[in-house]
């Protein structure tokens, strides 16, 4: 950690990118921080940091002996999760931010966050934080620079990303060249909720976010840079920046199949990211390698193949649900050398959450004592922050800078009725309107109503740097002579009963659907063609040591068509209000479909 004296003209510069370091000091110049830090990602820094933190109390010690290295962080109660309403994307014009985001004119954007920026740092540090999103040596890598006031950010992202010495290097190295940088600027500010701002200049490369310390809002390398300016940037260079987890699935003969799937938040990435055969699969010598849990770049390669890499290096995940039953990799990577925030503590200073055990904490989020009145006593979009190398499942193939193929693209949100458990697009076409299409109820992972349905495209609502249209029309363009693309598949883990129960088991028993959309991939799985795709027929997918009555598949495989009926014209307004053109391929496919 090289600490910088903000005043005398003997301060040290903190790099030798001329561009970086003026950017930093103009930075500098307006949110006047006593001190300047430059972080260099290292352990010691990391120790510094964190002692720190527990003296001011920003982190909480828990039980070492159960849980070494582990610590706790409550968040202020009105900072608990993204908040898409306070989110912009500023282009020049508002069209090219599109109806699905919130708009500023670039000059007026800048002019009003500025003015919050200016003096926010005094009596604080200021970190300039140097990542880079994909493997060091990854020419499908990117990087970036997050400026900082939170010690808490800065430990979260040293987790989150390749943070520190070599990031620096690769920029200064490429800075050189006259390569881009995105560059990020955050304030926690003073966490007012009225004065909180989320915004983007993709023309620029430029984030700014000021009022927030929570996850997404907070860690500009994650949703900010890697989906909502990377997908920018991959439109013009011809790749694919997407809300994708990317899982290895390994046969009884040794052979990977990758999968990328969008759902939306808290919809059940990190779960199928992580997720444990079946007994009978085990037995057979199946295997399940995580490669990414969120966010997934892909880009054609020389094969024609779309080849994919995961830009970070940890897991920002929720902690309510996740148990030795629903995701035991999860939680043993989570043993050791963690950061908790929002979960609730036991009598004896472990973390605990909703679904974990049977335990009664005893102390909640907010740490007061644990009162089932004040509702639940982990906030439902609690999380941890984890290295992946802890992950047991952790792929060898996730540092290849190269990346992984993929096999097939899966698309799934939370329907509660008329969805099936799995259906195979047409042809690429078709499975870009089944993305487009997506819908799902809302989540805890952002701020507002939950449970409530909305389309949320390819789950990248909340996370498209420029209009869906234009968005759609991009995936549609890799369509062409010599690209080997993946097949396109759609799921529903959530599918209800007439009594509110899920119908289908989840989490690892949803290797079946896997081994069926591999079995499409390679040929051979069988299949019923329907109006809204190939469906598994009635024994395609294995139930064996699966207690699911025969009447339960046959629900969760039936197409309404009258039910469909009314989803498409549903989405064909949807396309009107994205002014998706009358010419578009995802017209055709949608009458072929009704
Ligand atoms: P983000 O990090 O917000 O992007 O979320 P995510 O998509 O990674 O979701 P995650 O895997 O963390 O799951 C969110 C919630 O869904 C957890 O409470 C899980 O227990 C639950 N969940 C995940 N998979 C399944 C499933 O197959 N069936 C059911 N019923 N619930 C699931
Ligand atoms: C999500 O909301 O999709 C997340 C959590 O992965 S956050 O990093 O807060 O966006
Ligand atoms: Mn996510």
């Amino acid at each position: 950690m090289i600490a910088v004296p903000q005043q005398g003209a003997e301060a040290s510069p903190g790099t030798r990118l001329a561009s970086l370091q003026q950017w930093v000091d103009e930075v500098a110049a307006l949110t006047r921080p006593d001190r300047v830090v430059w972080c260099d990602g290292s352990d010691a820094e990391a120790a510094t940091l964190q002692a720190a933190m527990m003296a001011d109390g920003t982190l909480l010690p828990l039980n070492q002996d159960t849980h070494p290295g582990c610590v706790l962080h409550r968040s202020h109660p009105d900072d608990v999760a993204r908040v898409e309403h306070l989110t912009f994307v500023c282009h020049e014009n508002s069209e090219d931010a599109g109806p699905n985001n919130h708009w500023m004119a670039p000059a007026e954007a800048h002019a009003t966050i500025d003015a919050l920026f200016d003096g926010c740092m005094q009596g604080r540090t200021l970190y300039v934080v140097p990542y880079c999103m994909g493997p060091v040596d990854s020419p499908l890598a990117r990087c970036g620079v997050e400026i900082t006031d939170s010690p808490y950010v800065v430990a979260n992202m040293r987790l989150m990303t390749r943070m520190g010495a070599a990031a620096l290097a690769r920029i200064e190295r490429e800075g050189a060249e006259g390569k881009p940088l995105v560059r990020g600027l955050h304030s926690t500010g003073e966490l007012d909720p009225g004065r909180r701002y989320i915004m983007h200049f993709p023309d620029e490369l430029v984030i700014k976010s000021y009022g927030s310390g929570y996850g997404g809002n907070a860690l500009l390398g994650k949703k900010c840079h890697a989906l909502r300016i990377a997908s920018h940037q991959a439109r013009h260079e011809g790749w694919l920046a997407e809300h994708m987890l990317i899982v290895g699935i390994e046969n009884p003969q040794g052979e990977v199949h990758y999968v990328a799937a969008a759902f939306p938040s808290a919809c059940g990435k990190t779960n199928l990211a992580m997720l444990i055969p079946p007994e009978a699969y085990r037995e057979q010598g199946w295997k399940v390698w995580t490669v990414g849990d969120d966010i997934c770049w892909m880009h054609p390669g020389e094969d024609g193949r779309l080849w994919a890499i995961n830009p970070e290096a940890g897991f920002f995940g929720v902690a309510p649900g996740t148990s030795e039953k629903s995701n035991p990799n999860a939680l043993h990577s989570i043993e050791r050398d963690t950061i908790f925030t929002n979960v609730a503590v036991t009598d004896d200073g472990q973390p605990w959450w909703e679904g974990l055990d049977k335990r009664i904490p005893a102390h909640d989020w907010q740490g007061r004592p644990y009162d089932a009145a004040n509702g639940p006593a982990a906030h439902p979009n609690s999380r941890f922050t984890v290295s992946a190398r802890q992950c047991p499942t952790w792929s060898p193939r996730a540092e290849d800078p190269q990346g992984v193929p993929i096999s097939a693209i899966v698309f799934g949100g939370r329907r509660s009725s008329l969805v099936p458990l799995v259906f195979e697009s047409r042809d690429w076409a078709h499975g870009v309107l089944v993305g487009a299409a997506m819908g799902s109820e809302t989540t805890a992972a952002a701020t507002g109503a939950v449970g409530v349905m909305r389309r949320d495209p390819m789950a990248m609502k909340p996370f498209c740097g420029y209009s869906f249209a234009d968005y759609f029309a991009h995936w549609l363009s890799f369509d062409r002579p010599g690209a080997r693309l993946p097949k396109i598949f759609h799921v529903n883990w959530f599918r209800k009963d007439a009594d509110g129960r899920f119908m289908w088991p989840g989490f690892g028993d949803n290797l079946r659907v896997l081994e069926w959309i591999i079995g499409r991939v390679e040929g051979g799985a069988a299949a019923v063609e329907t109006p809204i795709g190939h469906l598994p027929t009635h024994d395609a997918l294995r139930r064996d040591g699966l207690e699911l009555d025969d009447a339960v598949m046959q629900e969760l495989l039936r197409v309404d068509e009258a039910g469909w009926q009314a989803e498409s014209a549903e989405v064909a307004a949807y396309l009107d209000e994205l002014g998706v053109p009358a010419d578009s391929p995802l017209r055709t496919s949608l009458q072929a479909a009704a």
